[in-house]
C-alpha cells in the first residue's frame, strides 16, 4: 500500500465504537473538521467479534458499520497484553470485564492471577488496531502500541477500563492520572492514527 489516499471531501465518519472511552479517545486524536457519528446514530447491533488477532476484530467491526450506513467507518480493537499471563487478557480485554462492563472485576482478576505468581508488577502493553472501511467493503488496519508495566493498587480517576493499572515506559504514574493529552501523546491508540496518517490525508 504506497499511495495516499485523499480524503478531503470526507464531511461525516462513523467510528464504529460503544465504548464511550474510546470514541471519545479517537475522536481527540482524528481531524477536528470532521462531524463523528455514532453506531447508536443508525441504530446498528454489533457484529460478532470473531477473530483471532485485533486487526481481524477491528476489520470485521468497520467493514460491517460501513456496508450498512454507506458511510466511511473507523473501528478500533485494542487491549491489554500481560506478559506473566502469556499476553492475556489481549483480543479478550473487554470480555474479562463480564457482561455488565464492570473493569473492577477485570483489574481484580488481574490481581489475582499476578498476586499467585509474585508478578504484580509484570512488563504489559496496550495494542490498539484501528480499521478504516468504505461502504464498497475495502478496509485498511493499522496497529500501535504502549509499552509499559501492571501496577497495584490501581490509581487515578480519568480515562477507562485498565488506564488504572498500566504505566507506560518512562511514566511514574498511570494512564488513569494523565490528563487526555498525556495520554493521547503516548498511547496504542495514537501510534496506530500516526501510522492511518502517512496513507490518508483528511484536509
Ligand atoms: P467496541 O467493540 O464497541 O469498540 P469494546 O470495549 O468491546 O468496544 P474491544 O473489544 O476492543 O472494545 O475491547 C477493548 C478493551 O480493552 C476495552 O473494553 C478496554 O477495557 C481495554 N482498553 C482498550 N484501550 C484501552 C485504553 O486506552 N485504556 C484502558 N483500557 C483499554
Amino acid at each position: 500500500m504506497h499511495k495516499l489516499y485523499e480524503l478531503k471531501k470526507v464531511k461525516k465518519i462513523l467510528i464504529a465504537t460503544n465504548n464511550p472511552g474510546k470514541f471519545r479517545e479517537l475522536k481527540e486524536i482524528l481531524p477536528k473538521k470532521i462531524r463523528y457519528l455514532k453506531p447508536k446514530d443508525f441504530n446498528l447491533n454489533e457484529p460478532v467479534e470473531n477473530g483471532k488477532t485485533f486487526k481481524e476484530n477491528a476489520k470485521i467491526k468497520s467493514v460491517f458499520a460501513a456496508k450498512k450506513s454507506g458511510l466511511i467507518c473507523i473501528s478500533d480493537d485494542s487491549g491489554l497484553e500481560v506478559d506473566a499471563l502469556d499476553k492475556k487478557p489481549g483480543i479478550f480485554s473487554a470480555r474479562w470485564a463480564g457482561k455488565t462492563k464492570n473493569f473492577d472485576i477485570a483489574i481484580k482478576k488481574i490481581f489475582n492471577l499476578l498476586n499467585k505468581i509474585k508478578k504484580l508488577n509484570s512488563k504489559a502493553r496496550f495494542i490498539c488496531a484501528i480499521s478504516i472501511a468504505f461502504p464498497n467493503g475495502k478496509s485498511f488496519e493499522f496497529q500501535g502500541k504502549v509499552e509499559g508495566k501492571i501496577s497495584f493498587p490501581a490509581r487515578g480517576k480519568k480515562g477507562f477500563g485498565y488506564d488504572p493499572i498500566f504505566i507506560a515506559k518512562g511514566k511514574k504514574i498511570t494512564f488513569a492520572q494523565m490528563n487526555k493529552k498525556e495520554k493521547n501523546l503516548i498511547s496504542h491508540r495514537f501510534d496506530a492514527f500516526k501510522k492511518i496518517k502517512k496513507y490518508f490525508k483528511f484536509s
